[in-house]
């Protein structure tokens, strides 16, 4: 008999509790009620560089998810894989849907990565950035974000979809990158409503 998704056994998730892209893995698997073994990677004794960990993800970093024989690296990329394999709601096949939730976890990737996430990085653990141009991209994309959601509860598809988890958790940590978020009344709204949503987690 094949084991069933709720077994724990199939699924291993490693990871540092400090990371923002991590938790957004985190947060999903909560969502969907899925269970998995929490594996910590120790970044600062350089476990992601270990030679097991590289035979995991060559590229060294968290966070990686094993499910079965499945071997997934890229907070973005699990995302797509634990929505089309456990739950279709959460990114809906539908080209146009698709596309316009893909645009957004390109924004986690990208602007979000490059303002709030280095923004983060450089005020807790001290990595040198280019403060000025990370604030300007910040602002820049919150503003579009809180226009956006000014006429509709969640990033696409009125209801919740991976969209909103990729580019939840740097966003609701903003105070870690020291940016306000009191100009911006309507992503205050949506990150309470995703609080809401059951199996919400904090980080
Ligand atoms: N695009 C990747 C970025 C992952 C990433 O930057 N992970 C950080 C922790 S948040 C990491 O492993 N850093 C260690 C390193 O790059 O040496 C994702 O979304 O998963």
């Amino acid at each position: 008999m094949l084991p069933s998704p709720r077994s724990e056994s199939l699924r291993k998730l490693y990871g540092t509790h400090q990371s923002g892209n991590v938790y957004k893995v985190r947060l999903m698997l909560s969502l969907l009620d899925l269970p998995y073994e929490w594996i910590g990677i120790n970044l600062a004794a350089k476990e992601h560089r270990s030679p097991e960990f590289l035979q995991l993800n060559p590229i060294g970093q968290v966070p990686v998810l094993v499910d079965a024989n499945v071997n997934i690296r890229d907070s973005q990329a699990i995302l797509v894989y634990l929505a089309r394999k456990y739950d279709n709601n959460w990114l809906p096949i539908d080209a146009e849907y698709m596309a316009k939730i893909m645009q957004w976890l390109s924004i986690a990737a990208n602007e979000i990565e490059h303002s709030l996430t280095a923004l983060r990085r450089h005020f807790l653990l001290g990595v040198p950035i280019d403060r000025a141009k990370a604030e300007r991209t910040a602002k820049q994309l919150l503003q579009v974000m809180d226009q956006h959601l000014e006429n509709q509860p969640w990033l696409e598809c009125h209801h919740p979809t991976i969209a909103d988890i990729a580019c939840y958790p740097y966003i609701y940590r903003a105070a870690d990158s020291q940016i306000d978020l009191s100009p911006y009344p309507n992503i205050t709204t949506w990150l309470n409503r995703i609080q809401q949503l059951p199996g919400y987690i904090a980080m």
